[in-house]
């Protein structure tokens, strides 16, 4: 029997979404990113920015949970002995206070430090993959390949943060790997307004160059028809 499509609202185009072969990828959403008192705000940005998308967050998950589809989790973080961390990105920004010191949530982007957890409004539940990751995207030094393998996923709805970090570094990893990418751009969040924008126009560029941009009530929707 073939898989169902259903085909979601989004630009440039139309995204064909085949909710059988279709992971949601949950990226970054941890505690030092986006919680007041967390390593984030403590270098001075505005952590509404990316507090905005919680809600939506919450809205597309809980609809992709209930209509039983695959979820991925994703934490920037390293290991507590930080013998995965580049000495360039210990020293890059050249800050006081930099990845493995101690911060506001414990040591700042240490697996198993409290700042490193993914905020309660998202944890994830029993069964759905977390990646570890050391690097901005996703698929650099992990196993996200071999489960979206093991599982026939083919396209990702992809939402987290920072939009024009971690998220993006993800979706051009992943089109480069040969996955459909579709963003849902009130699940995204960047620091800087301007780089929100540009981070989201630069995926769609050029007949959707990495992917699509949609909304997360289009999604959900979608996956209600199908
Ligand atoms: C993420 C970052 N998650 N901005 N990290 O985007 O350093």
């Amino acid at each position: 029997m073939q898989d169902k499509v259903s085909f979601v609202n989004a630009e440039p185009y139309a995204f064909e979404l085949v909710p059988a072969r279709c992971a949601l990828v949950i990226i970054d959403m941890q505690r030092d990113f986006l919680e007041p008192g967390g390593f984030g705000e403590m270098l001075g940005n505005d952590v509404s920015q990316l507090r905005r998308t919680i809600e939506p967050n919450r809205r597309l998950l809980a609809a992709w949970r209930a209509a039983g589809l695959m979820v991925i989790h994703t934490r920037e973080g390293h290991r507590p002995d930080l013998t995965d961390l580049p000495p360039s990105k210990k020293l890059r920004g050249r800050g006081e206070t930099t990845i493995g010191d101690s911060g506001p949530m414990g040591r700042i982007l240490v697996r198993g430090e409290a700042g490193h957890d993914i905020i309660p409004e998202l944890h994830p539940e029993q069964g759905e993959p977390v990646i570890d990751k050391p690097g901005k995207g996703a698929f650099y030094a992990t196993d996200i390949q071999s489960i979206l393998q093991n599982r026939g996923i083919s396209q990702l709805v992809v939402t987290g943060v920072t939009t024009e970090v971690c998220v993006n570094t993800t979706v051009r990893e992943a089109n480069d790997r040969g996955y459909d990418c579709l963003v849902a751009e009130d699940c995204v969040g960047s620091y800087f307004p301007e780089f929100q924008e540009m981070g989201l126009k630069m995926i769609k560029a050029q007949g959707g160059i990495f992917g699509w941009v949609t909304s997360s009530a289009k999604i959900i929707a979608a996956i209600g028809e199908s």
